[in-house]
């Protein structure tokens, strides 16, 4: 995660918005934005993140094939896709 000065009022952003991860595998996240997020799925497919805090860092790992949206819970328009394989 990280900020994003180019929009005012959506100052944040996932820093890889489209990812492929292997199933059985796990993305690690960093914030790297001055600002809490969350790594979460829009519509299921694997298990949330809880809060990380700026300057933080977690990993959320991947037990289902298949292509799911993700999303910050508390900046919602901070979006993206996992691509399970
Ligand atoms: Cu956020």
């Amino acid at each position: 995660m990280e900020n994003d000065p180019a929009h005012p009022t959506r100052p944040y952003r996932f820093s890889s918005p489209s990812i492929t991860v292997r199933c059985g595998g796990s993305v690690e996240l960093t914030n790297n934005s001055t600002a809490t997020h969350t790594f979460a799925p829009e519509q299921g497919g694997f298990a949330a993140s809880g809060n990380i805090a700026p300057g933080d860092s977690d990993s959320v790992r991947f037990f289902y094939r298949g292509a799911f949206g993700f999303m910050c819970s508390l900046h919602p328009w901070m979006k993206g896709t996992v691509r399970v394989t």
